[in-house]
């Protein structure tokens, strides 16, 4: 048989828009709730550039009730006239060409990289329909785009008709709603919470943004302006905690095309909490801006001990990391020709931001450390890192501790641990109890051949409030750090992990939400990539018993109860359970622990701002942010969970 001779009639030309719905991972990332999010923010994107250029200050965003959103801002307004060689309107560019507009050659958009920034026309194409008007010139117009089908085929981002003047008006701007496609994202709809997160992150980096979010469909409204911009982001990641000093230090620096802003401040707690942006997106796996900022410290840092003669002659100079504990850091770069690394994709790759961001800093860093005003400043930073070079040296001869408490005396510390009889650590689970008699319990309903059981006695320490070598002084977190295998900090090793699941167990109350908190704690400061590769589970114990004589059943929420109540029908009774102690071995199998019917919630770290906020919160000093936080989120979202109907994990 011949071969089939391709000709250019056979040749599929993908014609502007409609390569999008072909590939939209390519555009936006995914279909699923990131991507539908990410039309939003294309649109906001271009409102932000508009405002960074120095015209209008506030963006507005509207959830309508019909599922579409609206963006506003107060800037020019796209062009209307018409595109020299294009022969259409600026508007219309904007919205039907891939790229459109001189976000990549104008001199005044000249940072924009990434996923990001791929343009209001990604958006456009991925709609229904989408609404654009224009107040410039002191008129107003307006043009339609609609997706629809043709001849079985979806036709993108059609307009509708020419860009029209429809009115006249005294102010300037855009104004777009657009609906997302439901043949591309199914029943998603937006939300109010992922959308304010992102808001108030877009306010802190563009310092003097007033943004606004109105849901029209729950009644809801924040509104967000910083006007001490990433200093505001960092005064907001120490709250509640106490500080070494009392405003963050903020500077700003640039050269040719390249454009760095730094704020810090140290609190009195041990861990690092760094966050950096590049172009407005976060970085966070780090990369070559970090590196440079971190050298910067530690080297005016050092210098400055020496010179000013806080460093002894015999003593050594401090490490980086020693500058680094109770540092929290905000750095955004504004760069050109964006790299991104990593798994992710967000850890910066340019070789070039190390030796622009650490020349910058350097020389605005010893500007900070030659001002008489800041001298008290200083000396707490030197103190801070003197404290930390001298428990650097406590850690490492504790570390040496564990490690030969591992192998030589390794039965003795996981005493407590009633481990499982099966080799096979896929299938592996550690239930981690609250309490010596539901730990009692846990143990005989368990099934031994792939769940063990530690249980824990009071409360094990603080893990945000105590040093390395005191957290690893602790002996049920020795047996948790030994049962797992995995060793912490920078020697973890999730190949090693013993058990795939690590279930935390403990009481429906703020006793059994404290326990948690400090594992999460834990796992969160010394083994996060347990959490981040989805280890570690919460268990849910029902919280009532409704029953009769021939018929139980367990009730694990609140809003289930009446349910139940009319299901068991005439004649129930009812127990409440205060705590998993209450359970015998064969119900708490039946109800917590048993795969086929036990509920799980799996613990993820969504954004690590939020969850060091809540782990400091949480464990921190100001114990009315803590009490407010507790009542808040003590009992870890049970009705969301139960919403999502979730029943069973095989
Ligand atoms: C409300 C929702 C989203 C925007 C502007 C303002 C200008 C602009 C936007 O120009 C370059 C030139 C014509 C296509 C620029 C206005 C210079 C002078 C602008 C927005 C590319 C883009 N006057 N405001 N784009 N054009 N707001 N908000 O989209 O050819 S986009």
């Amino acid at each position: 048989m011949a071969e089939k001779k391709y000709e250019s009639k056979d040749l599929v030309v993908l014609e502007g828009l409609d390569a999008v719905r072909l590939r939209p991972g390519m555009y936006i990332g995914t279909t699923g709730i990131k991507g539908f999010h990410h039309l939003l923010w294309e649109i906001v994107d271009n409102s932000i550039d508009e405002i960074a250029c120095g015209y209008g200050d506030t963006i507005t965003i509207t959830l309508n009730k019909d599922g579409s959103a609206t963006v506003e801002d107060n800037g020019r307004g796209i062009p209307v006239d018409k595109h020299p060689t294009l022969n259409m309107s600026g508007v219309e560019v904007v919205y039907t060409k891939l790229h459109a507009g001189g976000k990549f050659s104008n001199e005044n958009y000249k940072y924009s990289g990434g996923l990001h920034g791929v343009g209001a026309s990604v958006t456009n194409a991925l709609s229904r329909w989408c609404d654009v008007t224009v107040y410039r010139n002191g008129k107003v117009y307006n043009i339609r785009f609609s997706s629809d089908e043709v001849d079985g085929k979806i036709r993108s981002g059609v307009a509708q008709g020419p860009l029209k003047e429809i009115g006249k008006t005294s102010k300037t701007g855009t104004k777009v709603t657009f609906l997302p496609d439901d043949r591309m994202f199914g029943n998603l709809k937006f939300s109010f919470e992922i959308i304010s997160k992102k808001a108030r992150e877009l306010a802190f980096l563009n310092k003097g943004l007033k943004i606004k979010i109105i849901d029209d469909v729950n009644k809801n409204e924040v509104f967000y302006h910083y006007e001490g911009g990433i200093a505001d982001f960092v005064s907001y990641l120490v709250e509640g905690k106490n500080t070494l000093f009392k405003d963050p230090v903020y500077f700003s620096g640039e050269s040719d095309n390249f454009a760095i802003e730094v704020a810090f401040i140290y609190t009195d707690s041990y861990t690092e909490n760094s966050f950096s942006y590049v172009n407005n997106i976060p970085t966070t796996e780090g990369g070559t801006h970090e590196t440079g900022l971190k050298s910067a410290f530690t080297k005016v840092f050092n210098d400055y001990a020496r010179t000013s003669g806080f460093l002894k002659e015999k003593e050594a100079n401090f490490l980086g990391e020693d500058f680094r504990e109770g540092l929290n850091v905000v750095l955004t770069v504004k760069m050109t020709n964006v790299q991104f690394e990593g798994q992710t994709k967000t850890k910066l790759g340019n070789p070039e931001a190390r030796t622009k961001v650490e020349a910058l800093a350097l020389v605005k860093l010893q500007e900070f450390v030659n001002d008489k005003k800041n001298s008290s400043k200083i000396e707490a930073i030197l103190n801070k890192a003197k404290g930390a070079a001298k428990v650097r040296e406590a850690a490492k001869r504790a570390k040496d501790l564990t490690r030969a408490k591992n192998s030589a005396d390794n039965f003795n510390l996981v005493g407590k641990l009633a481990s499982s009889t099966s080799k096979n650590k896929e299938k592996s689970e550690m239930f981690i109890v609250e309490g010596d008699s539901a730990g009692g319990s846990a143990k005989q309903g368990r099934d031994r051949s792939f769940q063990a059981i530690l249980p824990l006695r009071g409360k094990p320490l603080n893990a945000e409030k105590k040093r390395i070598d005191q957290v690893l002084a602790n002996e049920e977190i020795r047996t948790i750090i030994s049962a797992l295998e995995t060793g912490i900090g920078e020697d973890f090793k999730l190949e090693n992990l013993r058990y795939n699941k690590v279930i935390i167990l403990s009481d429906a109350d703020q006793d059994g939400a404290h326990i948690r908190a400090i594992l999460l704690t834990f796992f969160f400061r010394y083994m996060r990539e347990l959490i981040t590769d989805g280890h570690v589970y919460i268990g849910l114990p029902p919280l009532y018993k409704v029953y009769k004589k021939d018929y139980v059943e367990y009730v694990y929420s609140d809003a289930y109860l009446p349910e139940a109540i009319s299901r068991a029908g005439r004649g129930y009774m009812i127990q409440r359970y205060k705590g998993l102690g209450e359970m015998n071995p064969e119900q708490l199998w039946e109800t917590t622990m048993d795969p086929e019917k036990r509920t799980l919630i799996q613990v993820s770290i969504e954004d690590a701002a939020e969850a060091e906020k809540m782990v400091s919160t949480w464990m921190g000093d100001n114990i009315d942010a803590r009490k407010e936080y507790i009542n808040l989120h003590a009992n870890f979202d049970r009705e969301d969970t139960f919403m999502q109907k979730f029943k069973g994990d095989k």
